[in-house]
């Protein structure tokens, strides 16, 4: 049956996987509040350091067509999953997109509330909205020209053309592109990498570069200076910085 699963794994490393694999992981609004659900239970996981997002085979081919296609307005507004893509990218641990296959319209758009995305070679994506009569309805007129610049994200929204991995990185849609086989693989390896840093200084940097893009640079960098400034306050800082002077390896006690 379909639905969303979530995995712990070792280190704090959680895993979210959408399963209907008959209709390449389109999102409808079940699979949508189960991923909210699910971003309850993250919130609540004191032990959760980082978020892959990965589905096998196909990310996700877009918000549920059959579903949509006979709403009004209000019901369009019903279908809408802003609420919980926001949710998602306001978790204050780090989130990585493990994309395969298909990432297209409301799947791109999941991708995009989060932090990193690793691409497959093979995987396809774009925005076909506008093929549909519609925009992209869940930040993707919003968060992608935020992220590759107004220029790349019209070009993809107007055309509505699906584009490759290698396409999608020149943009920088995406962080890397690599083989089909190790996409897990490379978003499992850069969660272990961030799992295994400062926690306290890790949610800080996200928070901090998160509020500092919607700033002025100046009172960017005045909440930047605030909040390193707070880190001398943790316990993580003096293990971190004693740790290397000692030439040992810190133990982080995200606190
Ligand atoms: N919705 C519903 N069903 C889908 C979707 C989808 N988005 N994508 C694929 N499927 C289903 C197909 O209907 C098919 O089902 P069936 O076997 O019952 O006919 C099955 O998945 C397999 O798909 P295909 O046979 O089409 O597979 P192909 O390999 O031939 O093609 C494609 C793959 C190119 C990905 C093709 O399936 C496709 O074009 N899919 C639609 C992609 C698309 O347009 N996505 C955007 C949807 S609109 C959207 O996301 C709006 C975002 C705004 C959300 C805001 C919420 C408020």
């Amino acid at each position: 049956m379909a639905g969303v699963r979530l995995t712990k794994k070792d280190d704090g490393i959680l895993v979210l996987s959408i399963d209907r694999p008959e209709a390449l992981n389109a999102l409808n609004r079940g699979i949508v509040d189960e991923i909210d659900e699910k971003i309850d239970e993250i919130e609540k996981d004191s032990g959760a350091r980082c978020l892959i997002l990965h589905s096998d085979k196909n990310f996700a081919a877009g918000a549920d067509i059959k579903a949509m296609a006979e709403c009004d307005e209000e019901g369009a507004k019903a279908f809408a999953f802003s609420p919980t893509y926001n949710r998602l990218a306001a978790l204050r641990i780090p989130t990585v997109s493990a994309i395969e296959g298909y990432a297209l319209g409301g799947g791109m758009e999941l991708a995009l509330a989060t932090d990193i995305r690793i691409a497959g070679e093979g995987a396809k994506m774009g925005f076909p909205e506008v093929s549909l009569g519609i925009f992209p309805g869940a930040g993707g007129t919003i968060r992608a020209p935020r992220l590759i610049g107004a220029a790349f994200a019209k070009e993809l929204i107007f055309s509505g053309e699906a584009v490759t991995a290698e396409r999608a990185l020149q943009m920088g849609l995406v962080n890397r592109v690599v083989p089909d086989d190790r996409v897990f693989a490379e978003a499992y390896r850069l969660a272990g990498k961030i799992a295994r840093r400062g926690p306290v200084a890790v949610r800080r940097a996200k928070e901090v570069i998160d509020r500092g893009t919607a700033m002025n640079v100046e009172s960017g960098i005045e909440l930047e200076a605030a909040e390193w400034a707070k880190l001398f306050n943790t316990r993580d800082q003096k293990e971190g910085m004693q740790a290397f002077i000692a030439k040992r390896k810190p133990e982080f006690e995200n606190r």
